[in-house]
C-alpha cells in the first residue's frame, strides 16, 4: 500500500502581499476573501487539498501587523499559532519588499526546525532584474529557505510550489475527512462575504470597525434564507453603512447574494440589519463571542 501523506502548510507573511490568493489559487476556491486593503484577513482560515495519497491543510492567516488594540491582537495569536502546528512553512513576501513587520516573528521564520519555502510574490509586476535582486536579498536573509518566484494572481509557479510541498510533507493518515473543504462553518463565509463587500464599498474605519452576525441560515432544498447583522462600534457608522436611502447597504445585499449564490450553488435570500454594539474592538467577551480565540 501507498504511505499516505498529511500536514499543515502555514502561510504567513506582511499584509498584502497576496497571502489568501494563494490559498486560494492552491485549493481552487475563494474561501478566504481578497481586498487590496490591509486586514482584510483576520481569522486563520483553513483550506484542505485532497488526493488519494495526500491531504494538504493550508492555512492563511492575517497579514503580521504591530496590534494597536485587542481585536489586532487576537489576529496575531492566530498567526503565532500557525507558527505552532506547522509542518511546513510558507513566507510569503512580494516583489520588492525588504522586511517583515515582526522581527520577533521573522527570528521564527529564521530559526523554523521544519521546512521553510519562501516565496517570491507578484512577479507578474516586476522584470528579472528587480526578481534576481530579491533572490539575492532573501537568501541571504532566509538561509534555512528554499526560494520560489511566483504569482498567486496567475497561478504561475504555484504548481511548482505545490509539488515541492507534496514532496516535504510528512507520512500521516488524514486529518480530516477526504471531502472536507474547510474547518469553518457555512455561516463563517456568509459572514466574510459580507464583510468583503463592505471593505471594497467604505471608506477609512469603517471597514475595521465592522463585525457581522449571521443569526440565521436556513438550508431548504432550492433555497438559502440568510439573516445577517452588520455590527458597527457607534451611531455614525451606522447612518453610513446604510447610506442615503439605503441605497449603499443594498448594493453591500445585492454583490454579497451574488457571490454567495456561487459559494454555495443556490438560490440565496439574505436580509441584512445593522447594530451599534459600542467598542467591540476592544470588548473581551464580545471577541470571543464572534471567534477571536485562537
Ligand atoms: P493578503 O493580505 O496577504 O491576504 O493579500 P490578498 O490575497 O488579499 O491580496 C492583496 C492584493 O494583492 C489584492 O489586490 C490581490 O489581487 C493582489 N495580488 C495578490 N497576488 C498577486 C499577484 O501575484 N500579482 C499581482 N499583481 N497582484 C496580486
Ligand atoms: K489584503
Ligand atoms: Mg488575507
Amino acid at each position: 500500500m501507498a504511505v499516505h501523506k498529511a500536514g499543515y502548510v502555514n502561510i504567513i507573511g506582511n499584509p498584502n502581499v497576496g497571502k489568501s490568493t494563494l490559498m486560494n489559487a492552491f485549493v481552487g476556491e475563494r474561501l478566504s476573501i481578497i481586498t487590496s486593503k490591509a486586514q482584510t484577513t483576520r481569522h486563520r482560515i483553513l483550506g484542505i487539498v485532497n488526493g488519494e495519497d495526500f491531504q494538504v491543510l493550508f492555512s492563511d492567516t492575517p497579514g503580521i501587523i504591530k496590534p494597536a488594540y485587542q481585536l489586532q491582537e487576537s489576529m496575531m495569536d492566530f498567526v503565532k499559532s500557525a507558527f505552532e502546528d506547522a509542518d511546513i512553512l510558507l513566507y510569503l513576501v512580494e516583489l520588492g519588499e525588504k522586511e517583515l513587520k515582526d522581527e520577533s516573528f521573522f527570528n521564527k521564520i529564521t530559526h523554523a526546525k521544519i521546512p521553510v519555502l519562501l516565496l517570491i510574490n507578484k512577479i507578474d509586476k516586476g522584470n528579472e532584474e528587480l526578481l534576481d535582486e530579491a533572490v539575492n536579498l532573501w537568501k541571504s536573509k532566509v538561509p534555512n529557505a528554499e526560494i520560489f518566484a511566483i504569482s498567486a494572481l496567475q497561478n504561475f509557479g504555484v504548481p511548482e510550489v505545490f509539488n515541492r510541498i507534496i514532496e516535504l510533507l510528512p507520512e500521516s493518515p488524514p486529518f480530516y475527512p477526504k471531502d472536507q473543504l474547510t474547518d469553518k462553518p457555512e455561516r463563517f463565509f456568509v459572514n466574510e462575504t459580507i464583510r468583503e463587500k463592505i471593505l471594497m464599498h467604505y471608506k477609512k474605519e469603517i471597514p475595521y470597525s465592522v463585525e457581522i452576525d449571521t443569526e440565521e441560515f436556513f438550508e431548504d432544498e432550492n433555497i438559502i434564507r440568510i439573516r445577517s447583522i452588520i455590527m458597527v462600534e457607534r451611531e455614525t457608522q451606522k447612518g453610513i453603512i446604510i447610506g442615503h436611502k439605503g441605497t449603499a447597504l443594498k448594493r453591500v445585499g445585492v454583490e454579497a447574494r451574488k457571490d454567495l449564490e456561487k459559494f454555495f450553488g443556490k438560490q440565496i435570500h439574505l436580509e441584512l440589519y445593522v447594530k451599534v454594539n459600542k467598542d467591540w474592538r476592544s470588548n473581551e467577551k464580545q471577541l470571543r463571542r464572534f471567534g477571536y480565540n485562537s
